[in-house]
């Protein structure tokens, strides 16, 4: 478990400092501090999760142990939003980090129930992007939940572009593709000038 987490931590500081340079001057001031962070991450819970859960950092560090299944996790600079996932969605994300094939054998759950940050969001079309291009489907989700499911047959149907009126599925057409389900309201998108 240390290590998988260890993967998903390089990978994630990887992108939040290529994301720090391409920022400049505009970079927010200093780190958070780790009341700071637990209270970010666990912003991505639900009540009952919140109470429970344990939060690491991307160094791979426990900031706070928790007794329950869900681990949390503040925000990636310039990526995605805190989160919150449960052991299957866990192993998957190290494997989607890693640039390693992502499978699961089970029903992964992770809340991002703060949404994205505004400085963050995900390309729907590739997994691998950092930031908004043109093309590349960007999307700054607001509070939402995400699935994995063990096979992809089952995410037929769904949309595969980010529409504003129910769920979708993000990453379509690859090892990565899982449903994204919006439980508010969509955030301001970022454009894809922006850095
Ligand atoms: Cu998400």
């Amino acid at each position: 478990m240390t290590r998988m987490i260890t993967a998903v931590a390089l990978a994630l500081l990887a992108s939040a400092s290529a994301q720090s340079q391409q920022r400049g001057s505009d970079a927010p001031s200093g780190p958070l501090n780790v009341d700071e962070q637990i209270e970010q991450a666990l912003g991505a819970a639900p009540p009952q999760v919140r109470q429970t859960a344990s939060v690491r950092d991307f160094t791979g560090k426990t900031l706070r142990e928790g007794t329950g299944t869900y681990t949390c996790f503040p925000a990636p600079e310039g990526l995605a939003g805190p989160m919150c996932m449960d052991a299957p969605f866990l192993a998957w994300m190290d494997a989607s980090m890693s640039g390693k094939p992502a499978t699961t054998s089970q029903i992964g759950i992770s809340y991002m129930l703060a949404g994205d940050s505004l400085t963050g969001g995900a390309s729907n079309i590739d997994p691998a992007a950092l930031k908004p291009e043109p093309g590349n489907s960007w999307v700054v989700e607001g509070p939402h939940v995400m699935i994995i499911v063990p096979d992809d047959a089952l995410l037929a149907g769904l949309p595969t572009t980010p529409v504003k009126d129910g769920p979708y599925v993000m990453w379509p057409g690859t090892p990565y593709a899982h449903i994204m389900i919006p439980v508010a309201e969509r955030l301001p998108q970022r454009p894809a000038s922006a850095r």
